[in-house]
């Protein structure tokens, strides 16, 4: 069971429709990425977390996508190095806030890796390969969590930014995953729920204590969880996609 008793996120700077985007969903509304984020914020607090916000950062209008700068277990945080030279400078900004938390280990360069990469449960490790992460990070990583008894399987990302845009789990034993992602064999032991046809970006979903945190207007996965058992709440995030983020991206959770 996760049960998640913080998070760490961060206001969106000014300038963060002005972020990296590979997608092509038009220019982002600031105000209504606000609000957003404030939507995204009070659902975590109505789940029992306590929030840490960071102020936001001019300098990084990807910053407020905290998952992507840290890997957080039970036992330890990893700051990464992120594959996007634009977001490398965010770390230090974030090195403070899990200070708090957790003791910190670092990904050291060649090692590039973005938490958005990074699926972890229980003790089973899994890192895409994408054009964020290479081989050295996941190896590094690898051998960290190694040292508190992790498993570690290295992927090729097939489609979308991230791993994690594809896979998702949704309870211990269970995970959303798009088509493109359903054969893979280090994700074999687990159930699997897909996402349908056109609803890919739909596979990007908290596992939130008891709740399952979807993007709205995903009738047919929402309807896919609903029947397997699972209470979802839909969150607007219609801007926050148009930067290529989701649900995880926007924080970092700690057990
Ligand atoms: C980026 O390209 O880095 C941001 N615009 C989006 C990061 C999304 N993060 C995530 O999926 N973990």
């Amino acid at each position: 069971m996760n049960h998640y008793q913080s998070a760490i996120c961060r206001r969106p700077s000014t300038n963060s429709a002005q972020g990296l985007t590979s997608v092509d969903l038009g220019v982002a509304d600031l105000q209504l990425l606000m609000k957003q984020h404030d939507q995204y914020l009070s659902a975590l607090v109505d789940l029992g977390l306590e929030v840490t916000l960071l102020d936001a950062l001019e300098d990084f209008p990807d910053s407020y996508f905290t998952e992507d700068v840290a890997i957080v277990t039970p036992e330890v945080a990893v700051i990464t190095r992120p594959g996007a030279i634009q977001r490398r400078g965010e770390t230090k900004f974030i090195e403070n806030a899990l200070a708090k938390f957790r003791d910190l280990e670092v990904i050291q360069n060649p090692g590039t890796l973005d938490g958005g990469d990074v699926l972890v449960v229980n003790k089973h490790c899994v890192v895409g390969l994408s054009e964020r992460t290479n081989h050295a990070g996941a190896i590094q990583l690898g051998g960290i969590l190694g040292g508190f008894g992790y498993h570690t399987d290295i992927v090729n990302v097939p489609e979308a930014l991230h791993f994690k845009s594809s896979v998702n789990f949704v309870d211990q034993y269970t995970l959303l995953v798009t088509q493109a992602c359903y054969e893979m064999d280090c994700i074999a032991q687990y159930r699997k729920l897909v996402v349908p046809q056109g609803e890919e970006y739909a596979a990007n979903v908290v596992w939130m204590n008891d709740i399952i945190l979807m993007p709205e207007g995903y009738p047919g996965t929402r309807r896919l969880l609903e029947e397997n058992g699972y209470l979802v709440r839909e969150m607007a995030v219609s801007e926050i996609s148009k930067m290529d983020g989701g649900l995880t991206c926007l924080s970092l959770r700690l057990t």
